[in-house]
C-alpha cells in the first residue's frame, strides 16, 4: 500500500517534469526514448487506478458463467445456433434488475476472452467477482458473444469488419439481446425493440481491439439501445481502415442526424502508449477533440464531460491489460 503510494507520487512528480518516463519507474526512461514516446507521456493527462491486489483470485462469494445458446441470422440469411458465455454475479436473484455489459472479442479471440468458463474462470470474471464482493460496482450481469459465425472466421481480417459491421446492426439488438436479457434479468421490462430501447441507460458494450471497432461501430448502428461504451484499443476505421478525420466526422455527424447535444451516451476510451492502436486511436481522440462539439472531454460548468480518453504507460496490444481497463471503466459506467 504504501509502495504503491510512493509510485504513484512518483509518476505525479514525473508527470510535472518533462524529462522523465511515463512508466512508474522513474528510472526506466530517461534519455534514449524516441519522439514518439515523449509525445505520448503529454497525452497521459489521467493515471490509471491500479487493480488492487488479490483481485484477480478466484474468492468464495464468486458468481458463475454459465451459456446461452441462440438463433442468429447470417448475412446469407441462414440462420445458425451461436453460444455466448453469461456471467451472473454472486448471489444472481431473478427478481432483482441489473446492469449488463456486452464485452466482444479481438479478431483473433472468441467468446471465452473475458470471461472464461464456469471451470476456467478468465481474469475479467475473476476481477467482476472481487470489485462485485468489494462494492467497487453493483452486481452487473456481462456477456461474451462473438461477431463471427465460428471459429475458423478469425483468421481473416476483412471476414472480420464485415461480421462485425453486420453484427452491430443486425444480430446484437434483434436476436443476442432478446435471448439474452428474455433469460436473465436486466432492466429491459420486455425484450421488443422498445423495451430494449427503454433500458438503455443500463446497458454498456466493450470491446478489444477489433472488438473495439466493433464498440464504435455500436455508437453508430445501434445507440438506441446502449448508454455506455468502452473501446479499448482500436479505433473506429472508416472503409477498412484508420482515418482519424473521417471517423471524427462520421461520429460528429452521426450525433448532429440523431439531434444528440451529447446528455445521451458515456464513453471511455482506453489504450496503452505501447499499443498499435495507440498512434490511430490518439489520432482520432485529437480530431473528435478538434471538431465534435459533442463530444465533451472536459466539464465546462453547465456539462459533464461524456467521454474520456486514457493511456496506460507501457501497455501493449494485449489482453493482459483488460483487467485495468475494465476495472476503470465498469467505475464510470450505470451512475
Ligand atoms: C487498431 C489496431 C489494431 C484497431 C484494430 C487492430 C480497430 C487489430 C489488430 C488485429 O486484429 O490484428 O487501431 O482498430
Amino acid at each position: 500500500m504504501r509502495k504503491r503510494g510512493l509510485a504513484l507520487m512518483m509518476a505525479a512528480m514525473c508527470m510535472l517534469n518533462t524529462g522523465c518516463g511515463a512508466n512508474e519507474d522513474a528510472t526506466e526512461n530517461t534519455t534514449n526514448e524516441s519522439q514518439t514516446v515523449n509525445q505520448t507521456e503529454e497525452k497521459v493527462n489521467d493515471t490509471l487506478m491500479r487493480v488492487p491486489d488479490g483481485y484477480l483470485k478466484v474468492i468464495e462469494e464468486k458468481g458463475t458463467v454459465t451459456t446461452i445458446t441462440y438463433d442468429a441470422t447470417l448475412i446469407d440469411g441462414s440462420v445458425i445456433t451461436k453460444t455466448a458465455y453469461v456471467y451472473l454475479p454472486y448471489g444472481y436473484d431473478e427478481n432483482k434488475q441489473y446492469d449488463i455489459i456486452y464485452c466482444l472479442h479481438g479478431g483473433e479471440g472468441d467468446t471465452k476472452a473475458y470471461l472464461g468458463t464456469d471451470a476456467s474462470p478468465g481474469n475479467v470474471k475473476r476481477m467482476l467477482d472481487n470489485m462485485i464482493a468489494n462494492g467497487d460496482i453493483k452486481p452487473i450481469i456481462a456477456v461474451a458473444p462473438t461477431y463471427y459465425a465460428d471459429r475458423s472466421e478469425s483468421a481473416a481480417m476483412g471476414k472480420a469488419i464485415s461480421r462485425i459491421e453486420y453484427f452491430t446492426e443486425n444480430e446484437l439488438v434483434k436476436e443476442l439481446i432478446p435471448a439474452v436479457e428474455g433469460q436473465f434479468s436486466t432492466y429491459a421490462e420486455t425484450t421488443d425493440l422498445e423495451g430494449i430501447k427503454a433500458s438503455r441507460e443500463h446497458r454498456a458494450y466493450t470491446g478489444f481491439s477489433m472488438g473495439s471497432l466493433s464498440t464504435w461501430y455500436t455508437f453508430l448502428n445501434a445507440s438506441d439501445y446502449f448508454y455506455y461504451y468502452m473501446p479499448m484499443s482500436g479505433d473506429c476505421w472508416i472503409n477498412g481502415g484508420s482515418n482519424a478525420s473521417g471517423a471524427a466526422r462520421k461520429l460528429e455527424q452521426y450525433c448532429q442526424d440523431k439531434g444528440y447535444d451529447g446528455d445521451e451516451f458515456f464513453i471511455f476510451a482506453v489504450t496503452g502508449s505501447d499499443d498499435i492502436a495507440y498512434a490511430a486511436m490518439n489520432s482520432q481522440i485529437d480530431n473528435m477533440k478538434k471538431i465534435s462539439p459533442t463530444f465533451r472531454f472536459t466539464d465546462d460548468g453547465s456539462n459533464e464531460k461524456n467521454i474520456v480518453f486514457m493511456v496506460e504507460p507501457k501497455a501493449t496490444h494485449s489482453f493482459a491489460f483488460l483487467p485495468i481497463y475494465m476495472y476503470n471503466g465498469l467505475q464510470m459506467f450505470f451512475k
